[in-house]
C-alpha cells in the first residue's frame, strides 16, 4: 500500500498572471503535482475560491493563506491514507472544511490536493492518467470547441458574447480535428488582419479584434470557414458561449447588442442567428437563476445543443434541478466549479446517465497542467471546450489529446456529437 505522506502547496502563477495553488502529494518515493485554475466570468454558486484580499500584497489576489492550510491543516489530515483512495480523500478534506461551498480552505487549495493524488495514485499504478477514470476500454477522443474569438469578459473589445467556438464536426480522428481547426484559425487571421483589424489575442487565445457586434464576429467566422474549403453547419458548426449572467438586468437581457431586450425578443433573436449562421451549440443563453427562460429556449429550438454553465456550476443538485426543469441538454464540466475529482465524477456520471452531453472545460485563467485532457478521454466526454490554437496553456490540452490519440492507435475513436 502507498501512503501519504506529506502535502505541499505553493503559490505560482497562471496564464493571466495572477498568483494560484499548486499542490504536491508526496509518498515514500513518488510525488505528483497539479495547478488549480481560476474564471473570470464566475457563477455564483461555484466553490469558493480562497484569496488573501490583502491589497498590499499581490493587489489582493495572493493565494499564501490557503497555501499554508494545506500545508498544515490537509497535509497532517491526509498523512497515512492510501493514496488510491480518491474518494475517502476528497471525503476528508470536504469534511475537514466543513461548508457548503468550501469557504474554509477554499475549492482552490482542495482542488489542487485532489488532483495531485489522482495523479500520484495513476503514477504509482504506472497507468497512464485517462485510464484511471471512469472508463475501462473503448476509449473515445472529445470534439475540441476551440474558441477563436473572444469577447465578454474575456477581452475588451466590447463583444457581447464571450466565446465564439468552432467544432469540427466531421473530423475522422482527433488529429484531422485540429488539421481542420488550424486551417480554420490561420484563415481567419489573414482575414482580421486583411480587414486592418489587430490579430491580437484574448485570454483563451481567441482573436479579440476591436468589432462590438455579435454578428460581424459571425461573419468573419463564416468567411474563415470558407476560405478553408469546409462547410458551415455541416464540416465545422459554429457554438457560443453567451456567459449571459454578465448580460442580465431585471429580467432583461443585453445579448444581442448593448441595449436590454425582454426574453421573448432574445429567444426571438436567437433563433435568427442561429438560422442565419447554422449554429450548432449555445452555452449559458440565459443566467444562473432564470430556470424558466432557459426552459423556453429549450422548447422552442430544436437539434440545438444547450449547455449549462454556471446554471449547473459542476454540482449534482443544481444539475438534477436542470434536468427536471428541462434546461438544457449538455453540461460544462469544471473541476474548481465544485472543488474535488470525486464529486466531479460523480456529476459526468449522473449528466451521462440522463443523455446529456458532458463538456469537460478549462478556465480563462489556466496552466501547464493538462489534467483535463485525460479527464475528458477518461470518462468519454464528448467534446473539450479549451481554447485556440495559442497560448501553450491552451495549446498544452490539445497536445495531450494528440499524444493520447497515438497511444490508443487503432482503438482510438471519435466520440459521438447530438
Ligand atoms: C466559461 C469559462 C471558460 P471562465 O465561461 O465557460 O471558457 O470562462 O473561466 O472565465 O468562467
Ligand atoms: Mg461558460
Amino acid at each position: 500500500m502507498s501512503k501519504i505522506t506529506k502535502v505541499k502547496a505553493r503559490q505560482v502563477f497562471d496564464s493571466r498572471g495572477n498568483p494560484t495553488i499548486e499542490a504536491e502529494v508526496f509518498t515514500k518515493n513518488k510525488s505528483a503535482i497539479a495547478i488549480c485554475p481560476s474564471g473570470a466570468s464566475t457563477g455564483t454558486y461555484e466553490a469558493f475560491e480562497k484569496r488573501d484580499k490583502n491589497n498590499k500584497k499581490y493587489l489582493g489576489k495572493s493565494v499564501l493563506n490557503a497555501i499554508s492550510l494545506v500545508n498544515s491543516k490537509v497535509s497532517k489530515k491526509l498523512k497515512g491514507q492510501n493514496i488510491h483512495h480518491q474518494e475517502r480523500i476528497d471525503a476528508l478534506m470536504i469534511n475537514l472544511d466543513g461548508t457548503r461551498q468550501k469557504t474554509k480552505l477554499g475549492a482552490n487549495s482542495i482542488l489542487a490536493v485532489s488532483m495531485a493524488v489522482k495523479k500520484l495514485s495513476a503514477k504509482i499504478r504506472k497507468k497512464p492518467l485517462y485510464k484511471t477514470f471512469l472508463i475501462k476500454n473503448n476509449f473515445k477522443l472529445p470534439f475540441p470547441l476551440m474558441n477563436i474569438i473572444n469577447g465578454g469578459a474575456h477581452a475588451n473589445n466590447g463583444l457581447r458574447i464571450q466565446e465564439f467556438m468552432i467544432r469540427p464536426d466531421r473530423a475522422k480522428n482527433f488529429t484531422d480535428a485540429m488539421r481542420i481547426c488550424f486551417l480554420v484559425i490561420k484563415n481567419l487571421s489573414k482575414i482580421i488582419k486583411n480587414k486592418g483589424l489587430s490579430t491580437s489575442v484574448g485570454d483563451e487565445g481567441g482573436f479579440a479584434p476591436m468589432i462590438s457586434n455579435n454578428n460581424q464576429a459571425l461573419d468573419l467566422i463564416v468567411s474563415a470557414i470558407r476560405k478553408s474549403g469546409f462547410v458551415n453547419g455541416k464540416d465545422v458548426s459554429i457554438c457560443l458561449d453567451v456567459a449571459a449572467n454578465e448580460l442580465y438586468k431585471r429580467n432583461k437581457y443585453s445579448i444581442h447588442s448593448k441595449s436590454y431586450i425582454s426574453v421573448k425578443r432574445s429567444i426571438q433573436e436567437y433563433k435568427k442567428i442561429i438560422s442565419k449562421y447554422k449554429i450548432k451549440s449555445i452555452e449559458d443563453p440565459f443566467a444562473e437563476n432564470d430556470w424558466i427562460s432557459w426552459n423556453k429556449l429549450m422548447k422552442s429550438l430544436k437539434k440545438v445543443q444547450i449547455v449549462g454553465d454556471d446554471l449547473y456550476v459542476t454540482n449534482l443538485e443544481r444539475l438534477k434541478k436542470g434536468f427536471l426543469n428541462l434546461s438544457s441538454n449538455a453540461i460544462l464540466v469544471k473541476l474548481n466549479q465544485i472543488g474535488t475529482v470525486s464529486e466531479t465524477l460523480d456529476v459526468i456520471r449522473f449528466a451521462q446517465a440522463i443523455g446529456f452531453q458532458t463538456i469537460i472545460s478549462h478556465r480563462s485563467g489556466d496552466s501547464e497542467d493538462t489534467f483535463i485532457a485525460d479527464l475528458a478521454v477518461g470518462t468519454n466526454s464528448n467534446q473539450i471546450k479549451t481554447g485556440s490554437l495559442a497560448r501553450s496553456e491552451r495549446v498544452a490540452k490539445y497536445n495531450q489529446l494528440l499524444r493520447i490519440e497515438e497511444e490508443l492507435g487503432k482503438k482510438a475513436r471519435m466520440n459521438k456529437i447530438h
